[in-house]
């Protein structure tokens, strides 16, 4: 078995925030995972930023820089965030490379051979902040964009426009014959009705646009950025050593961007006849102290700051645990420190402390005999089930409560009283507790990567237990 899992490329017109972080944080947990099960070569993980975009335009001006040294720049700045909270991306794209617009080229081309492009003129509106036309029915009660807050645009031009309503019904038919494609059930509801409301074809080139990658047949027009940037995740493989991973491609995206993923994207591939990705997930957007980020309010958190106090795995455990993957929710500075100060800090860093301390004070630091708490392979199925069905909540409580579990029986025991009087009773507590500490590294490497080997470090080896440390120091 193959995985394939892919973010979305994000616009590079300012640097990542703690959402972008959200949706990047939960695949790699995915990846990792699978990593976990099937051998890291059996797994791939990409991610990369969309380039072509007038966003970026707009912003390289307004740094009073040429276009490609802002790109480079701003391209550097997201691949280092992403190192800097522990994303273990196999590969970062950007779609300004050669390697993408080869195949953009290549995409274009088969879908205008097939009839599926054809010039016509495009008259109405297009908001830059989507980087989307709109129409009348999708504006506020001003006339603005709901998501930007301003005016779109109006816009006539000789456009190319690629024939989505001729994949109407076979859409439908695939949404009928793949029920478990789209998740959550939520998400492909509205994709579904939505295709049944009636698709428009749409267009897929801008006469006006400054920069991006220019129409094959035709250079004077530039290819629209969805269009090109959706091509990312084939492009990426194609024609690699990785291309047979295609078949097994899954894109986790936010509930934003769901019909340009859903419903253009498969149409498109449809056309060009590419076999079709193997699901998509679309999660939900999070709110901090309940008010939607943005820049001129001035409550938009960026992850780098965060993990650098709170470490990457405070980040990520915070973040995942706060709401179900799938579901809206809210986030908060308060929550994540006293969920840092409760979870982290006073639950698994607070046991393996003291487990490890205790052996080494009444057992000569010699690590018990066994693989595994009792239970070890039912509990480690329920795991497994969480995370398949990609509830990365679920599996934190999960994790957490297991913690609770063992500290609990740390407790009542109380093994270092028994330690004193009864040797071979104390032996069976500690074979138990250091079970519990072998299932929690177990599923720290997909929760809690940079903890996970300081685990493993003080599980030890050849039968010694390593040096009690501390986890996560309180805040
Ligand atoms: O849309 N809560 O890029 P983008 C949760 N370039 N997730 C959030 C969030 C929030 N408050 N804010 C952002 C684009 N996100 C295109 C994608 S793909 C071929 C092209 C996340 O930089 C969420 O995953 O605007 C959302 O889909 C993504 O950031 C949008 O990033």
């Amino acid at each position: 078995m193959q995985k394939y899992f892919t973010t979305p490329i994000y616009y590079v017109n300012d640097v990542p925030h703690i959402g972008h972080a959200y949706c990047t944080l939960a695949t790699d947990t995915l990846a990792r995972y699978w990593r976990q099960r099937l051998g890291a070569e059996n797994v791939w993980f990409l991610t990369g930023t969309d380039e072509n975009s007038q966003k970026t335009v707009d912003a390289a001006a307004k740094a009073g820089q040429p276009i490609e040294a802002y790109l480079d720049e701003m391209a550097a700045q997201w691949r280092a965030a992403w190192d800097d909270i522990g994303i273990s991306y196999d590969d970062f794209i950007r779609t300004t490379e050669d390697r993408h617009l080869a195949i953009v080229h290549e995409l274009f081309q088969t879908i205008f051979d097939k009839g599926d492009i054809y010039k016509g003129t495009y008259k109405g509106l297009y908001c830059t902040g989507c980087e989307a036309f709109k129409t009348e029915q999708e504006l506020d009660e001003h006339g603005h964009c709901p998501a930007h807050k301003r005016v779109p645009d109006q816009l006539e031009e000789d456009n190319y426009f690629f024939r989505l309503s001729a994949y109407e019904d076979k859409l439908l038919a695939f949404y009928q014959q793949n029920p478990n494609w789209l998740q959550p059930e939520s998400r492909r509801n509205e994709i579904v009705s939505f295709i049944k409301s009636g698709l428009q074809d749409v267009s897929v080139s801008r006469e006006t646009a400054e920069f991006g990658i220019s129409l094959p047949m035709d250079p004077q027009h530039k290819v629209y950025v969805w269009f090109d940037a959706l091509i990312n995740y084939y492009s990426a493989i194609k024609n690699t050593d990785q291309e047979s991973f295609w078949g097994h491609v899954e894109h986790i995206i936010g509930k934003d961007i769901t019909r340009f993923h859903c419903v253009i994207w498969p149409a498109m591939l449809m056309s060009a006849g590419v076999s079709l990705p193997q699901g998509a997930f679309g999660h939900g957007f999070f709110t901090i102290d309940g008010t939607k980020m943005s820049k001129s309010l001035g409550n938009v958190v960026s992850p780098v700051e965060v993990s650098e106090r709170f470490g990457s795995d405070g980040l990520r455990a915070g973040l995942l645990s706060s709401f179900e993957f799938g579901n809206d929710g809210d986030f908060s500075m308060s929550q994540l420190e006293d969920f840092y100060n409760s979870k982290l800090a006073g639950g698994v860093g607070n046991l393996f402390n003291r487990v490890i301390v205790l052996l080494h004070k009444f057992m000569d630091g010699t690590a018990p005999e066994t693989n595994r708490c009792e239970d070890a392979k039912q509990l480690e199925a329920k795991f497994d089930a969480l995370i398949e069905g990609k509830k990365l909540k679920g599996a934190y409580d999960f994790f957490f409560a297991t913690v609770d579990v063992a500290n609990q029986r740390l407790n009542e025991t109380e093994v270092w009283k028994l330690a004193k009087v009864d040797r071979e009773a104390a032996t069976e507590i500690f074979t138990e507790l250091y079970g519990y500490l072998e299932f929690l590294t177990h599923m720290a490497e997909t929760l809690l990567p940079e903890s996970a080997p300081k685990m493993k470090a003080m599980l030890g080896g050849d039968g010694k237990v390593g040096e009690a440390e501390i986890l996560f120091l309180r805040q």
